[in-house]
This record gives structure tokens, sequence and C-alpha cells, in this order.
């Protein structure tokens, strides 16, 4: 059986998962085209996001103004930013009546969504590096140093040293966007004191679990307890990724059933601390699966994760209304001079 996860992705119905997939792959040589640099990584993070969006659905479904905006906008937003391809006009606006006339709430918000992604994007990347503190917290043993080392450094540590502790930098590109890492890799403490500080200064958390321990969840209670109480913020949005850690020590027929036996007692931990951006995810230091994958999850839960969805799409189209204006002047601007030139 596969691992469930805890994300919002997760829950997405496979066909709709489906659908934006392959309007992504078909529509990919368009974006080429518009010099964005599309690839299967990308269109995964695409779907990641639109995955965000989901639960949006309910909320705007009673929002009529919502519902008439959805009919029109996106489409020119789409037409005026990638243009349409004259082969795929006809089948362009079949689709789009067809959406329409279905009232076909959930596509066009996944589309929006979609189409969102690319320009929201360009305009949050002209922002400069997103700069993300991560603190590796966990008990001793279970691999907060290898991880860390294994991610600054691609080296494995195997010896054990419970005394080290430092703070290491990196930077890397999540979803296009320059992201620098500040990892603190904390040490046990004989006062909880300086755990404390360690939390306070974090952004983000790695709370590393050992799969082969199988206390290791218990154990790590007391600290999720610890940071709810330390952030102390009224919803605990902040973001915390569990790794399950040691995965290469598990053979193949266990590693399955031992996956879900730990994501399922985490999942009972998020529930009962009212943890509300978390990601779970099995990681290995020591062959380095996931480790960059946890470090980028990091990032992705800070960026998207904790604002509310509804938000963020008010935003969205305030700043995109703008956006189109401008669009629109630029091109009879172009229009005008092209005219010129002619004459
Ligand atoms: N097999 C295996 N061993 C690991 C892994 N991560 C850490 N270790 C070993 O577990 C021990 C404790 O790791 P360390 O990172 O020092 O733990 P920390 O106290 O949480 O910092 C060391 O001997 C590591 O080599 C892993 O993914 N797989
Ligand atoms: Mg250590």
């Amino acid at each position: 059986m596969a691992p469930k996860r805890i994300t919002q992705f997760s829950s997405l119905p496979y066909e709709i998962y489906q659908h934006i997939l392959s309007f992504g792959v078909s529509d990919s040589e368009l974006l080429l085209k518009k010099n964005f640099s599309s690839g299967s990584s990308e269109i995964q993070s695409c779907v990641r996001y639109v995955a965000n969006f989901q639960s949006l659905n309910r909320k705007i479904a009673s929002m009529p103004e919502m519902e008439r905006y959805f009919d029109r906008f996106w489409w020119n937003v789409w037409e005026i930013w990638f243009g349409i391809n004259p082969s795929l006009e006809k089948e362009f606006s079949l689709l789009r009546e067809e959406m329409i006339l279905k009232r076909e709430l959930k596509r066009k918000v996944l589309m929006a969504a979609f189409i969102k992604f690319h320009i929201w994007r360009r305009i949050k990347n002209l922002n400069g590096i997103d700069e993300t503190k991560v603190v590796m917290i966990g008990k001793g043993g279970v691999g907060k140093s290898a991880m860390t080392v294994k991610y600054i450094q691609d080296f494995f540590i195997e010896q054990y040293d419970p005394t080290i502790e430092g703070v290491y930098r990196k930077q890397l590109l999540v979803d296009g966007f320059p992201t620098l890492f500040e990892v603190l890799d904390s040490a046990e403490h004989e006062y909880s004191s300086a755990r404390d500080h360690h939390m306070r200064y974090g952004e983000c958390f790695v709370l590393v679990c050992d799969l082969a321990d199988i206390n290791s969840v218990e154990e790590a209670e007391p600290l999720v307890e610890q940071l709810v109480r330390v952030k102390d913020f009224e919803e605990n949005s902040f973001p915390v990724v569990f790794a399950l850690n040691k995965v290469d020590l598990l053979n193949e027929t266990d590693r399955p059933i031992t996956i879900e036996k730990f994501t399922n007692q985490i999942a009972t931990l998020i529930k009962q601390t009212q943890l509300t951006n978390t990601f779970i995810i099995e990681t290995s230091a020591k062959t380095g699966e996931n480790i960059t994958r946890v470090y980028e999850e990091c990032a992705r839960l800070k960026r998207y994760g904790s604002v509310d969805n509804l938000t963020l799409l008010k935003e969205v189209i305030q700043h995109d209304s703008a956006f189109i204006e401008t669009c629109k002047k630029q091109r009879k601007l172009m229009k005008q001079s092209k005219n010129c030139s002619v004459m």
C-alpha cells in the first residue's frame, strides 16, 4: 500500500491531477515559445501549487462575482500573456465554451491557478533572494547532523558526534526562485532554554525521526509541544517538515509498512498539536534520498503554505488587473509604433 501523505496535494482527485498535467504538457511547446523554461519538474511544481488552491473551490462557489470573474478573466489573461497558437485556436475556444457552459468551477479554479502560477512567479522572481532559516530538531542520533552535512556538502558522516552544532548556508533554486538556506544543526542540550532560543530563531523546522527506532515519533512529541509553545502563533502555521530518516535501513518489504506506520503516528501528532503547515517525507542521509527535497519543501511551505487562499487570490486578482492594463497599453503602443514605421 502506498504511504499516506498529509498534504493537500494527495487529496486532489486523480482526474483533475491528470487534467492539469495534460494541460501543462500539451501546451509546453506554447510555453517554450514564450521563453518559459518547461520540464516535468516545473509541471510538478505547478500541480503542487494548483493543489494548494483546491480548498478555494468550496469557498468561492458561493460567490457569484467570483464565478463571473472566472468566466472571463483568466481567458483574457491567457490570451494576452501566452497568445493563442493559431493551430489551437478552435480547440481553445471550444474548451472555453464548454467550461463556462458546464460551470465547471473547479476546473476553472485549477486552471486559473495554473496560469497564475506562471505569472505570479515571474513577478516574485524580481524581488531577489528568498532567505529561509531552517532549524533541525529531533532527539540525539536521529541524523540531524548527517542530513545537514549531506545537504550542504554532499558527504555522509558515518561516525556519531552528538556535540556538533553549527550554522550552514547554501543557495538553491526552488521552483525557479533563488533561495538562500541558513540551516542550524542543533545538538542535545542539558537545558531546554537553548532549544527555546533555536526555536525562536527558526522560520522553518525539520523534525527528524529515526525509522529504525519505533519510539522515535513518541520521543519527538515533547519537541513539537515545545515548538508550539515557543512560537506562540495564533495559528500554528510555521512550516514543519517531518523527515523519516534512515530509510536505507529498511528492507523492500518493510519499507512501505513502516513508513505508513510512522506517517500515521505523525498525523496524530500534527492533529494534537494543531500544526497547519506540514509535510512528511522519508529520507536517507546515507544514500541522499529526498535530502534536498526536505529543504525545498521548507521553502515551499514558507512561501505558499501559510497564506490564506482567498486572500492570496484577491491579491492576485488586483495585481493581475493592473498587469493586464499595462499589457494592453504596451500592445497599443507597439501597434502604433509599427503603424508609424510602415508609413
Ligand atoms: N544508515 C543510516 N545512518 C544514518 C543516517 N543518518 C544518520 N545516520 C547515522 O546515525 C548516527 C547519528 O547521526 P547524527 O547525524 O550525528 O545524529 P544527530 O544527533 O541527530 O545529529 C551517525 O552514526 C550517522 O552516521 C541515515 O540516513 N542512514
Ligand atoms: Mg548532531
